[in-house]
């Protein structure tokens, strides 16, 4: 392989914000145009909540699929692959396991967020997903891997079980840089301001999603609390404001500063309605991209079955080396 390689995924574990296309996918878009990049639907880290998912995940995944390609992931620069459909992903997580020290895991944040929303439900998997999440970057000799704030911490950890096995057997994995974006890192919920846009929210009138209809991205951004200020600036004292030219940054890709210049002398019903416009008209053309996509299953097999494929045909080597250095193959 000529060019640095990149690994990222997304669980197809509920429906798609705009959150998630300027965070993680509008990245990946720019990506595959100087690296070779493989994209996951990463559904075995999406049953670690098994309630979350039951009875949904094959939509979801394939509705993922349809997004990745809406948004304009090209299969002829991109590969896009199922995690589960390479078990090569779950057998280097499994002796990852072995090489990660209990007290490294039981220090990651999100886990213990999560503990203390789900209580005595919370799963194995969920404790384990890091260590998944690390075998996913660690069996393609990645370079780099795109990730939000909230996902650092895992990449951290992935490295430190690289070197871990590096140092107490032979140096056959790469450490992986994270690659995180500055500007809309972490698109908030426009109610709750101090919680990011997300999968799992229960109240909905502070997301905007992806199918949105176009009444209802009217309705969400037109009443998205704000402060008294009347000021479009970009500060810590105006959060509401800040996420909302986040978002209006991430869909047009004019600098915040550009923005705030436009918007001086306009109050927040101006700046809201413009904002609604130019989401509406972004969203528009994506949903009617989706449904092309999603109506043609055949070709969305297609993708996965060749990402699958070009995925095994770097993994399938991989583990062979690890077993062997492990000693677990037969001589
Ligand atoms: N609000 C967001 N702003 C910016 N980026 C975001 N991402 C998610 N929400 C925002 C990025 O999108 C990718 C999704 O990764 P994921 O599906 O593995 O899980 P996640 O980050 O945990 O996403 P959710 O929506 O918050 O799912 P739940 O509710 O299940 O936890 C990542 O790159 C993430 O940074």
């Amino acid at each position: 392989m000529s060019k640095p390689f990149v690994f990222s995924g997304i669980q197809p574990n509920g429906d798609l914000n705009i959150g998630h296309y300027i965070g993680a996918i509008k990245n990946w878009l720019k990506l595959q145009e100087e690296y070779d990049c493989l994209y996951s639907i990463v559904d075995l880290h999406a049953i670690t909540i098994p309630e979350k998912v039951k009875g949904k995940i094959n939509n979801n995944i394939y509705d993922l699929l349809a997004w990745f390609l809406a948004f304009g992931l090209d299969i002829n620069k991109s590969k896009i692959m199922l995690q589960s459909d390479n078990p090569d992903h779950p057998y280097l997580g499994w002796i990852l396991n072995c090489f990660t020290p209990f007290g490294l895991a039981n220090r990651m944040t999100q886990f213990k967020e999560k503990t203390s929303e789900l209580k005595e439900t919370i799963s194995c998997g969920l404790f384990n997903y890091p260590i998944l999440m690390a075998a996913d970057v660690l069996l393609y000799d990645c370079d780099i891997v795109p990730v939000g704030e909230d996902q650092k911490q895992h990449l951290e950890l992935a490295r430190d079980v690289a070197q871990r096995f590096n140092s107490m057997y032979e140096p056959i994995f790469k450490l992986p840089e994270p690659l995180i974006q500055k500007n809309g890192a972490r698109i908030k919920d426009l109610y709750h301001i101090e919680k990011k846009m997300s999968k799992s929210s229960k109240d909905e009138k502070g997301i905007i999603f992806i199918l949105d209809s176009k009444e209802n991205i009217y309705k969400k951004i037109l009443k998205a609390p704000t402060d008294s200020k009347n000021s479009i600036q970009f500060n810590n004292q105006q959060p509401e404001i800040a996420n909302l030219l986040n978002i209006y940054a991430g869909i047009t890709d004019l600098s915040i500063k550009d923005i705030e210049a436009k918007y001086k002398n306009s109050d927040y019903k101006q700046f809201k309605e413009d904002l609604a416009d130019i989401v509406w008209k972004f969203l528009e053309n994506i949903q009617s991209q989706y449904h092309k996509y999603i109506s043609d299953k055949s070709y969305l097999n297609k993708i996965l079955d060749e990402g699958l494929a070009f995925s095994q045909a770097i993994t399938n080597p991989k583990i062979k080396q690890v077993r062997k250095v492990l000693g677990i193959s037969k001589t």
